[in-house]
């Protein structure tokens, strides 16, 4: 008989999409198969994310996570006889574990901490192990533990909302948000902004969609590479690598593209940026380097974000501002929250704090959500819940460094998140999401909105 008593944690080293180790984490019932997460990675880290612990020294450039790893090992036994139905309280005990650490018997060193790598390993693959004891999809196991999270929210809040009249409310499958050009610190060209992405508003199901991206981005190939730029060349997350000229090129190529499939720019798909500002950010200055040195105030860079949306068919902006800078988010806010989303991803990390405080300064309307920004799968779920509750929309977010783990997949269905962020359309890490979106799009109880997700608000 399969129950959901934890019976074994086993932890070990793996690697990513990147070739840098990571933790993967198996975790199992009595009597049912183990359930197994690996924990994301990113490089365009916000500076408030929880720790991902790396081990430093030679071995593998002091990417290992041995440390993280036998962390995980040595917590584990705590869980051992535990329901793993029972996620926030075993998410509860992992946060607490990451507080108490520095002074903890499991730490190795004085001042060690708990890395949200080795905690995020537990969580997911916990997840994952009731679904088994239990033998049900993970999907469903997840809709579950949303479903407590959720009627824990405050109904009056909910029912103001504007962007919450669908979302979170039943399981349907996201919007997906598809990196077509990728710049920043994903990809070794000259870019400043980070992703040029799509979104296939117009498409009437989720498999629609996918051929929908899948040509778009296959005739921006063609398009690169009849215009001499490196049409095959592909970044961290499966985008187009080319050394164009300008930002702005960039999404003249996605406009075309879109057009060279047969498709409405803005009409049938709509343009995204993720400008992942804190990285060109210093010193209260945002540096420009794709058009020569240009050094930005944040008024400069919402005039540039402006004149874009007023010239291309730009829905989304993610960190337009860097994480810092509240005062300009503010003014990014005002300027452009009614007419696109504005979504903080280093800005608010996952974070409800983070984000309680945006909320408060009216900044951004939207949140990315990156289960390994904050360390648990309930964690996860809480920005969630309050991102509904402050009329926030949710977009659950993979990775640069991504591995095929497919958990966000079912995350994202399960908690009728809305909206979805992988990377592009090539490279496996990025495919086992696609493709286990698919599967679940067989699911008639499923339902693709595409653009009505953003119903009652006046952005598409
Ligand atoms: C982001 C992510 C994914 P990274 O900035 O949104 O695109 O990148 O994982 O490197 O932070
Ligand atoms: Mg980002």
């Amino acid at each position: 008989m399969t129950t959901t008593r934890i019976e074994r944690i086993h932890a070990r080293e793996v690697l990513d999409s990147r070739g840098r180790p990571t933790v993967e984490v198996e975790v199992t019932c009595a009597g049912a198969r183990p359930g197994r997460a690996i924990v994301p990675s990113g490089a365009s880290t916000g500076t408030f994310e929880a720790l991902e612990l790396r081990d430093g020294g030679d071995r593998y450039d002091g990417y290992g996570v041995q440390t993280a790893v036998r962390q995980a090992l040595a917590i584990g036994p705590q869980f051992v006889g535990q329901d793993a139905s029972e996620q926030s309280r075993i998410d509860a005990t992992l946060t607490e574990l990451t507080k108490a650490w520095p002074t903890s018997p499991y730490a190795s060193n004085a001042g060690e901490r708990l890395g949200a790598n080795a905690t995020l390993g537990i969580s997911l693959a916990v997840a994952y192990a009731a679904a088994e004891g239990q033998s049900i999809p993970l999907v469903e196991h997840l809709h579950q533990l949303w479903q407590q999270v959720f009627k824990a929210a405050n109904a009056a809040l909910l029912n103001q909302g504007m962007a919450t009249s669908l979302l979170g409310r039943k399981p349907f499958m996201p919007l997906p948000m598809v990196n077509m050009i990728s710049g920043g610190k994903h990809a070794g060209g000259n870019l400043d902004f980070q992703d040029y992405l799509i979104m296939p508003l117009g498409a009437k199901s989720y498999p629609q969609a996918l051929e929908w991206i899948v040509r778009i981005y296959w005739r921006l190939g063609k398009l690169l590479t009849k215009a001499g730029y490196e049409g095959v060349l592909v970044g961290d997350e499966g985008g187009y690598g080319p050394k164009l000229k300008s930002n702005e090129e960039a999404l003249n190529f996605v406009v075309e593209a879109i057009s060279a499939a047969g498709l409405a720019p803005g009409k049938d798909v709509a343009i995204a940026l993720d400008v992942a500002s804190s990285h060109f950010f210093r010193d209260g200055t945002y540096r420009l380097a794709a058009t020569g040195d240009q050094q930005l105030q944040a008024g400069d860079v919402i005039d540039l974000l402006e004149g874009w949306v007023d010239r291309y068919p730009i829905l989304s902006i993610e960190d337009g501002l860097a994480e810092d800078d509240w005062l300009g988010w503010q003014k990014l806010t005002q300027r452009l929250g009614h007419r696109v989303q504005l979504i903080g991803d280093d800005l608010f990390v996952t974070n409800t704090e983070r984000l309680r405080e945006g909320v408060e300064k009216k900044v951004a309307n939207s949140v990315l959500v990156k289960v390994n920004q904050i360390g648990t799968l309930s964690g996860a779920m809480d920005a969630m819940r309050l991102a509904l509750e402050s009329d926030y929309r949710p977009v659950i977010s993979a990775r640069s460094g991504e591995t095929e783990d497919a958990t966000i997949a079912d995350l994202a269905v399960a908690t009728g998140a809305g909206q979805i962020k992988i990377g592009s359309i090539a490279r496996s890490e990025r495919l086992a999401k696609y493709n286990q979106l698919l599967r679940l799009a067989e699911n008639s109880e499923f339902p693709y909105y595409g653009r009505a997700i953003f119903r009652e608000s006046k952005l598409s």
